[in-house]
């Protein structure tokens, strides 16, 4: 359920009533997948990916000017800065499953709020919003390790995409419904004007077998640029899957300066090694970019104490999180959680 019953009805109302809502969605399966269950239903507007990771913060005002919106949708964004919406005139509605934190002058609805430990999906309470596009809901939900209650109905819809597959994590790396997911991954990769193309195209596509079956011109369009990705993807996975020994941690690095995988990495990662403690990280400037990830193992509490006085940051969800430091401070931090999460 999530949120109430009431709290998806004002949301709804919130879209019904506006003329040219900006949508700001987090850069991953989620996010988008979010964005384009609100726009698809209401047909107007902008969309817009926060790149900013994890926040939406002054730096965006910009785009408010641009566009201007009569309403602004935050969507699956960790961190909105109290002075951005100081900074605008235009309501704020907030759809979220992190923090939660504490702000002013914004309609916020994350299901933390009523239950610390919740972690719906902001794709799943965004299907309980517009009840349609089943296929895009799945894709979101499944990308964040999420069950939804709405699976079984999937399943009778599409039973090919998911096949016998039952647990999420089956679905997400064994089928063409995680074919989905990277294509949703991918498309996000690489120039923003380029990324803006593909997204404006994805509110189009009819069905998931556009694009699977490169149907249409347009879902031909989204499969070419998630096979020229999944090469990169998968030449670095084969090179992580090199690093994977004895040891409890599975720990790589790559040089990039403009294409980030490790999320992506770090999830297959996972599911090759269930057991291990995974560590992805992105070298770029003098900076390493991570996205760290377990099973089981709590990681929150030992990822501040490896931070504590170091030049960096983190955060995110219990068993999935990122984190960035110094290039020179990367080896340093690695020990350090190894320290903490000893068994
Ligand atoms: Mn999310």
């Amino acid at each position: 359920m999530a949120l109430t019953e009431k709290q998806y009805e004002d949301i709804r109302r919130e879209l019904d009533e506006c003329k040219n809502p900006l949508f700001f969605f987090d850069d991953d399966p989620d996010g988008l997948s979010a964005f384009l269950l609100l726009y698809r239903y209401k047909k107007e507007g902008h969309g817009v990916v926060v790149k900013t990771h994890p926040k939406l913060d002054i730096r965006s005002i910009q785009k408010v000017h641009e566009y201007g919106p009569d309403k602004i949708f935050v969507l699956d964004v960790a961190l909105v800065e109290q002075e951005f919406i100081d900074n605008t005139k235009t309501p704020v509605i907030w759809v979220d499953h992190h923090g939660p934190y504490e702000r002013r002058n914004v309609k916020y609805y994350n299901p933390r709020i009523a239950k610390k430990e919740d972690n719906v999906p902001t794709t799943c309470m965004c299907y309980n919003v517009v009840k349609q596009d089943l296929w895009i809901a799945m894709v979101g939900c499944t990308a964040d390790y999420y069950m939804p209650d709405f699976f079984s109905e999937f399943r009778k819809e599409y039973p090919d995409l998911i096949g016998d597959e039952k647990n999420v994590d089956d679905i997400y790396f064994n089928t063409k419904l995680g074919e989905l997911i990277k294509a949703f991954s991918f498309i996000l990769k690489g120039k923003t004007s380029d990324v803006v193309k593909y997204i404006k195209t994805l509110t189009r596509i009819e069905s998931p077998y556009e694009i699977l079956n490169q149907e249409t011109a347009r879902g031909k369009f989204i499969f070419k640029k998630y096979e020229k990705v999944n090469k990169m993807y998968e030449n670095l996975l084969e090179e992580a899957e090199k690093k994977a020994g004895r040891e409890k941690f599975l720990v790589f690095t790559y040089q990039d300066d403009k294409t980030s995988f490790t999320g992506d990495l770090a999830n297959e990662l996972l599911h090759k090694h269930p057991e291990k403690i995974i560590i992805v990280g992105r070298r770029k400037d003098e900076d390493v970019r991570m996205s760290i990830r377990s099973k089981k193992i709590l990681l929150q509490e030992a990822l501040e104490k490896s931070l504590a006085g170091l030049d960096g940051y983190g955060g995110g969800h219990e068993t999935a999180c990122g984190a960035n430091v110094k290039e020179r401070d990367f080896n340093e931090f690695v020990s350090r959680m190894k320290v903490h999460l000893k068994p």
